[in-house]
This record gives structure tokens, sequence and C-alpha cells, in this order.
């Protein structure tokens, strides 16, 4: 088993995966040009960044399924702080879509000049933990979670990569950025696609008809997206994500996973800590912590 420092980078003060990030990609990252029309997902890890990531480059082709049928996800809509972004960048067709698990913070001096946009995709942190939980045991890129309790201590303490739940929703919820953000949760992605997509195609003005909508919304099915090899991440070697442990693509369709793992002391522990560390901000969460 390796331990976190072989698997984790640290960098400005957070964790992240080296098989996938470097000093330099992150400093690439940082110093990368966003162009006025560039799309950003972006999320806390399991939030929701690879259905957003599908969701993105339809929207913005009118629907044109061919790039989500022939090119890999990561590739389609690179993630800004990955390696591979400087691979693939010159060759993505413009309006770019990205995603992107940084803070606000960390993000490069052109975004906040630029006009590019931002998807914020937010979920219930009770199936985030969940998610991540099963994920940190199929991908062998990031530390064994240990136990349940063990895990959920790490995720409330921000010892993962990424850090902390809560700094990542403060940090963008007081970006102040207007028009430019759209907020979105996983949940009600789950209960309407048609109209999440809808509400994705209004904010980039894209004006898409309902026949796209729904042509869309039936391509980024759970199911849909499980079959998609481009999307279901099965070209992975299994070195890399064991699929025979967990899917990537594992409940989805379920929102409230979390009933099914936490019992009344996991709960109230839960509560208790992230109530404290929202205390005296400006938002709400749009899910009851109980
Ligand atoms: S990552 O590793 O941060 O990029 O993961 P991320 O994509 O943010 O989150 C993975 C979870 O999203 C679920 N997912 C979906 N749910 C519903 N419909 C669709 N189309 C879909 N695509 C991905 C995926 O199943 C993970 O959630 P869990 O709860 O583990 O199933």
């Amino acid at each position: 088993m390796s331990s976190s420092e072989e698997l984790y980078l640290e960098y400005q003060g957070l964790l992240f995966p080296r098989e996938t990030h470097s000093a330099e990609s992150l400093k690439f990252a940082q110093e990368f040009t966003l162009k006025d029309d560039d799309v950003l997902a972006v999320t806390y890890p399991k939030s929701g960044t690879i259905w957003m990531q599908e969701i993105l480059p339809l929207v913005l082709s009118g629907g044109d399924l061919t790039r989500v049928q022939t090119v890999v996800n990561w590739d389609r809509a690179p993630w800004l702080e990955e390696t591979r972004l400087a691979q693939v960048v010159d060759k993505l067709p413009s309006p770019r879509a990205l995603v992107t698990h940084f803070p606000y913070s960390f993000m490069p001096p052109s975004f906040r000049t630029s006009k590019a946009k931002v998807v914020y995709v937010m979920r219930n942190p009770k199936d985030i933990l969940v998610s991540s939980y099963y994920f940190h045991q199929m991908a062998a890129f990031l530390e064994d979670p240990g136990t349940f309790e063990e895990f959920m201590e790490k995720f409330l303490d921000g010892r993962i990569v990424f850090g902390k739940w809560t700094d990542h929703v403060k940090s963008w919820r007081n970006a102040e950025l207007g028009d430019r953000i759209l907020f979105i949760t996983y949940e009600e992605m789950v209960q309407d696609l048609p109209a999440s997509i809808r509400r994705i195609s209004d904010f980039l003005h894209q004006n898409l008809s309902e026949e796209v909508i729904q042509k869309i919304a039936k391509h980024c099915s759970f199911q849909s997206m499980k079959a998609n090899t481009m999307s279901n991440f099965s070209l992975c070697p299994k070195e890399y994500m064991d699929n025979d442990k967990s899917h990537f693509l594992r409940k989805g369709r379920i929102a409230g996973d979390w009933k099914n793992h936490f019992n009344s002391d996991h709960l109230a522990r839960f509560k208790s800590v992230i109530t404290k560390e929202l205390e005296g901000e400006n938002f709400s969460l749009p899910w009851s912590l109980d």
C-alpha cells in the first residue's frame, strides 16, 4: 500500500494526486489564459464532474454527438489542473469546455479578467462522502480510505485531495461572479435532467430546441453514460481504476445513498462539523444535514 506522500503532491497547501498532476501542470493551470467564451464545470470531487463534462460540450455544440462518441471525456473537456491539459488544449474546438476541481483562489488571473463562465455543480456532501469512499477503494492513485469512520474524519478535516468540501463551496459561493456563474445541484439533475439542461442552455445563451434538449438528456442519462466507453473510464487501465472493486458510475441515479452508510453517530458528527464550518456564511445549503 502506498503512503500519502507517495501518492499525493502538496501544492500551495492542497493535496493533488501525483498520477494526474505535477507542480508543472498546476503552475501551467495557474498561468493559463482563459478565453471569454470558455465554459468551466467547477466541482468538488464526486459532485457530478463527469456528468457536466458530458453535458457542456453537447450544449455548446447544439447537441452534436460526434465528440462525445469519439473522444474520451478527459480529452473532450480536460481538467484545467491535470498534466493532460497541455497535450490536448490546442486541439479543443471553441467554445471550449473545461472542468476543474480548483477552489476559487487557485484560478488563474486570466479567469478573473475574462468573461469565461462557470457551471458550479453542488451535491449533498453526505453523498459526496460515500461516493468518494468507494472511489478511494477502486482508484490506485488515491490513498486507501480505511474504514468509513476513518474516511469521514479525513473528509471533515480536509486531509484528502482538494481539501475540505466546505472550503471549496465557500470559495465559489463567495466569489461574486454575478451572471458568470450558475449554481446547479446534482440532485436537481437527478430529478429532472431536461429541465437542468434547459437552465444550462439558457445560461449559456444557446437557445436549444426542446428536441435537442431531449436528445442531450437521453445521451447523458446514467445508463447511457455507463455504457459509453468514452465516458465510463473503462478505457482507463485496471491498475489505475479497478472496476471489479467499484464502478466510476456507481449508483448515480439515486440521490441519498448516504442513508445506506450513515448511522446516527455518523450523522450527528457530520452535521455538527459542517454546520460549524459554515457558520456566519451568507448562503444556505439546498439540503438538510439531518
Ligand atoms: S470525479 O472523480 O470527481 O470526477 O467524480 P464526479 O464525476 O464528480 O462524481 C462521480 C459521481 O457522479 C455520478 N454520475 C452520475 N450520476 C447520475 N447520472 C449520470 N449521468 C452520472 N454520471 C456520473 C457517478 O455515478 C458518481 O456518483 P456515485 O454516487 O458514486 O454513483
